[in-house]
């Protein structure tokens, strides 16, 4: 046999049996897990529906860093609720100001070697520090904290081999906006990205954790950096040296492919709107006057990070004419950064500091202001996501923002001379007493639910005829944030899916919800890459809620297809961009006989639209799990079926 990959390394250590075979689906234990309050919610709803009395996981940390606006009682209700769940049932509670989830489990809980399940798509960052991290639904979150292994259709894994060294002013950030040029936002979907070759020693761990982030930009499964000396330089300096392991790729790994990534040849990239794929160089479309520019996220608000925007930032003002704000990514960053006076550079160079949360990222605060221009250093761009529909999003490094905040456009900071040196600290202080840790007496413990949580809806078990209109009909990469949008009003209902249903596709569709009442549910037709971006299983739920019986697109993306399953939905695939065009928006289909064929294997199934007196046939590609799960009417269905 030849010698293993890290992926297949960490399967092994976790007791999988090698060789891998392609198309079966993994069952993986899982280690950690992760939530944060935005997913958390309908993530400890679900738990608690599954009747465990705390969870079987190592170590479970849910965290509050999306939903810290507060404007009203829903938020603060739903982190009374997070916090009473985790003093209950077992898990560390993070509660809000700490920072962002993925810096923070970077900072205190990510073990190399070890699997980590969040209900967060950025889990992914743990991969910086050699974990095999996977951002899922709050559903599958919900399996893992009750002790089922994680469900997962063997990904193809690809070497991404960084070869030399970043040029001054070129970061990490580069590295990643390079892949998603070359890949696009659909490229990495069924895959999982492993990093090696002799540039991966020149990157720190946060530096390998902004690449790790955004890889989940390409629809990537996971994104894995090997264990070495940056590894055990990191932990030492978090003071967890004891979690250190080793952990490397054999020399005869084998790979589905190989990308090579020359950091010399790399130069400062932007992304444009609305796609995080849309990238060029700064230079080429330097100038542009920038009404905002946003610092943070959990791509890239290391202390690393922030203490470089604060050294470029250094005895100057930034421009009169732009915004600019800037979240750190964790308590410990905005501690250092008073310590060693970065703060100060920040708070005199006229910069806004922020809460240590998601903020501006998913437009909770902060809204650029009407066609305004945003230069961020996050992960996302999509149109709307800042709470400002006709805003122009662009994604670019830390470097790269804080020299442009300084000129008030868009600037290639090799004209700026010598980037500033910026020594890391070797220690960092814990920052372990703002964590709160489980209840000894559990039992003693009450559940706190605000009036905005309400039960969880349940789906019906699939009927054999499906039939309705078509109640949208789509293009190529469609987000969770168009079905299902952010902002601090539309988030505050996470808790509350019948609220929450009224918002689906209200950017792209306003009369969406009124709509799919009225009809009594319907179909949703789309392109390539269907539900791509945010987990929020809250999208596919809403949808179920709704009266969604199945999506026609020509591809998934992983995250919200399981979603789909989840909560009973079909995915349905078609085979060609004719046959979507061909479905018009309120055409009539129909699916006889669509359970029966489920049942018994049948890989595809004829529909009928009878407005166009025609029919078609699409794809089922459903593994045996997902089969049960979707003529149960969903997965918790399937398990109180078992019980
Ligand atoms: C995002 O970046 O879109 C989010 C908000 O973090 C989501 C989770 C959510 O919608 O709550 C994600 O990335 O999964
Ligand atoms: Fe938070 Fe933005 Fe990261 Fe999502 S991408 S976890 S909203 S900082």
């Amino acid at each position: 046999m030849p010698g293993k990959n890290l992926f297949e390394k960490i399967l092994y250590r976790h007791g999988i049996k090698l060789p891998l075979k392609q198309a079966e689906t993994l069952e993986l234990p899982v280690d950690q897990t992760l939530t944060q309050d935005a997913t958390g919610t309908l993530a400890c709803l679900q738990f608690e529906a599954l009747g465990v009395s705390c969870v079987r996981t190592r170590q479970s940390v849910s965290y509050v860093d999306h939903n810290t606006f507060q404007a009203g009682p829903q938020n603060g209700d739903d982190h009374r609720f997070l916090r009473s769940m985790a003093a209950k049932y077992g898990m560390i509670f993070s509660p809000p100001g700490n920072g962002i989830c993925h810096q923070l489990h970077l900072e205190r809980f990510g073990v190399p070697g070890e699997t980590l399940l969040g209900s967060d798509s950025h889990t992914s960052t743990a991969g910086g520090i050699g974990m095999l991290a996977i951002g899922v639904g709050g559903l599958d979150v919900a399996m893992a904290m009750a002790g089922e292994p994680f469900h997962l259709r063997c990904p193809e894994v690809v070497l991404v081999r960084l070869e030399g060294t970043l040029s001054a002013w070129v970061t990490a950030k580069d590295i990643v906006l390079e892949l998603l040029r070359r890949l696009s936002v659909k490229g990495g979907v069924g895959r999982v990205f492993e990093y090696g070759g002799p540039g991966v020693a020149t990157l720190s761990v946060p530096e390998r954790a902004t690449i790790a982030n955004m890889g989940a930009e390409t629809g990537a499964t996971s994104s894995i950096f090997p264990s070495d000396e940056r590894t055990l330089e990191f932990l030492r300096a978090q003071g967890r040296e004891g979690d250190f392991v080793p952990l490397s790729a054999d020399p005869d790994a084998s790979y589905a492919d190989v990308i090579r990534i020359h950091l010399d040849e790399l130069e400062p990239l932007i992304a444009r709107p609305h796609m995080p794929d849309r990238v060029c160089p700064v230079r080429e479309i330097a100038g542009l006057r920038l009404d905002q520019v946003a610092i943070g996220s959990c791509t890239n608000s290391s202390y690393k990070d922030l203490a470089t925007v604060a050294a470029i930032l250094k005895g100057k003002r930034v421009h009169p004419d732009t915004n600019v704000v800037i979240s750190p990514g964790s308590r410990q960053v905005l501690r250092m950064l008073a310590e060693t006076g970065g703060l100060i550079d920040m708070i005199e160079a006229g910069a806004r500091i922020l809460e240590c949360s998601c903020g501006p990222c998913i437009g909770i605060g902060q809204s650029p202001p009407t066609d305004g221009v945003s230069l961020r250093t996050f992960n996302r761009n999509f149109r709307g996501r800042s709470g400002t529909l006709s805003a122009r999003l662009y994604l670019c490094s830390p470097e790269v923002a804080a020299v442009s905040a300084i000129k008030g456009k868009l600037t290639d900071p090799r004209s700026s001379g010598k980037p500033p040196a910026v020594a890391v600290p070797r220690a960092f202080p814990p920052m372990e007493h703002l964590f709160l840790q489980p209840s000894g007496h559990p039992e003693t413990v009450e559940i706190v639910r605000g009036p905005n949580i309400k039960a969880l809806p349940t789906g019906r078990p699939l009927p054999d005829t499906l039939e309705g209109e078509v109640l949208i009909s789509l293009g190529d990469d469609v987000t969770t944030d168009d079905i299902l949008p952010a902002g601090p009003r539309i988030m505050a209902l996470r808790s509350n899916i019948p609220a929450i249903s009224e918002y689906v596709f209200s950017q792209r569709d306003p009369e969406f919800g009124k709509r799919a009442r009225e009809k009594g549910g319907g179909f949703i037709v789309s392109g390539r890459n269907y539900g791509q971006g945010s987990s929020r299983e809250h999208a596919a739920l809403a949808s179920m809620f709704l009266g969604i019986k199945a999506v026609l697109a020509l591809s998934f993306a992983r995250i919200h297809r399981s979603n789909l399953i989840n909560f009973g939905i079909l995915p349905m695939i078609l085979s060609t961009s004719e046959e979507r065009e061909g479905i018009r928006p309120g055409d009539e289909l129909v699916i006889e006989g669509v359970a029966t064929s489920i049942k018994i294997g049948k890989t595809s199934v004829r529909v009928g639209n009878r407005t166009r007196k025609k029919s078609f046939e699409v794809s089922i590609d459903l593994d045996d799990r997902e089969r049960k799960i979707v003529l149960a009417g969903g997965l918790l269905n399937l398990v109180r079926l078992r019980s």
